[in-house]
């Protein structure tokens, strides 16, 4: 457990982990990276803006997960086949992935003159990919797969955009991953709260004996643009759509130099989490929409903030 001054999340001293710069080909940001371990390896998908301003998707590996290799092309970039390509033609951004039956399932938002949806591509190996499906109409942001089924039916996190209420994260269940329905809202942000303007699914839910631990964002409006922070929440093991508390307070605010500003100013946004055989979890976030950061917290601290300090999960 942390000492009581500690931070929850710690950050590493070598942020940020990734920049622009270690890109061998042009991109003007790398960020909102999902991360997974696969045959002892992490691998990072991370999104990285173009020039025009349209993003894609790359792929770095590492040893420890700290220190990154990029590979020399991108891993994912706007779709040329029908029927992706129409909904892809401005960027593909915000990958999350989720290891399910044994293959690699990857969540990403596409950018169309249609709007935003989720589309899902699925790998085995982190060398080829398959699109697989448009999971969402438009507009919908940040899905991410629970990496496990619940009576037989997948289940995933995401978040709709609604002109009559902020917007909250909602839970949904298909049986095929290609259909998807039985939603209901799980969070709605708090008013005159850190999240009180809108909240999403950040990473990949991760499982502890306690429940599901689902990190999400949540922004707050300031007199000086939007402020995004990391919360936390715990979802029922049995039924992900129980939320069993959900923390009060922010894990992580934008703080170093590369949070504060940048693309985007007062920006931590995680697609990623890893958790470590010593309890430990490293979480992985975009510093101001222009780096990549990741930081330690012990999972058993992140756990007791949900549930001995926790706020109403539906709202006021
Ligand atoms: C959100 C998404 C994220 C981004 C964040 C801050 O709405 O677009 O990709 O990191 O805004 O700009």
């Amino acid at each position: 457990m942390a000492g009581s001054n500690e931070p929850i999340i710690r950050r590493y001293q070598g942020n940020p982990i990734l920049t622009e710069n270690d890109v061998p080909y042009p991109v003007e940001t790398v960020h909102n990276a999902g991360v997974v371990r696969h045959e002892g390896q992490y691998i990072m998908l991370f999104r990285s803006h173009l020039r025009n301003g349209r993003s894609i998707i790359g792929l770095a590996e590492s040893d420890d997960g700290f220190r990154f290799r990029v590979r020399p092309e991108p891993f994912i970039t706007p779709a040329k086949n029908e029927p992706f390509a129409a909904y892809e033609e401005f960027g593909v951004e915000d990958p999350r992935i989720c290891h399910i039956d044994g293959a690699y399932l990857i969540t990403y938002s596409a950018y169309s003159r249609h709007g935003v949806r989720i589309a899902l591509a699925r790998t085995n190996d982190f060398e080829k990919v398959e699109r697989m499906a448009l999971i969402t109409q438009a507009d919908y942001r940040n899905a991410v797969i629970f990496p496990e089924r619940f009576g037989g039916r997948y289940a995933r996190l995401d978040r709709p955009h609604s002109e009559s209420s902020p917007w909250s994260i909602w839970i949904s269940f298909s049986p095929d991953l290609i259909h998807w329905g039985d939603s209901r809202v799980v969070i709605k942000p708090l008013p005159y709260h850190w999240d009180e303007m809108k909240i999403g699914p950040g990473a990949t839910p991760i499982k502890t004996e306690k429940g599901w631990l689902n990190i999400f964002h949540g922004v707050f409006k300031t007199m000086n643009g939007a402020v995004y922070r990391l919360g936390a929440a715990l979802h029922a093991l049995d039924d992900p759509s129980k939320v069993l508390g959900v923390a009060d307070e922010w894990i992580l605010q934008p703080e170093d130099r590369w949070e504060v500003t940048g693309y985007v100013h007062n920006v931590v946004f995680t697609c990623g989490a890893v958790a470590e055989d010593d309890g430990s979890l490293k979480i992985y976030w975009g510093g101001a929409d222009t780096v990549m950061c990741v930081g330690t917290a012990w999972i058993d601290d992140l756990i007791a903030l949900c549930l001995n300090k926790p706020r109403p999960a539906l709202g006021a």
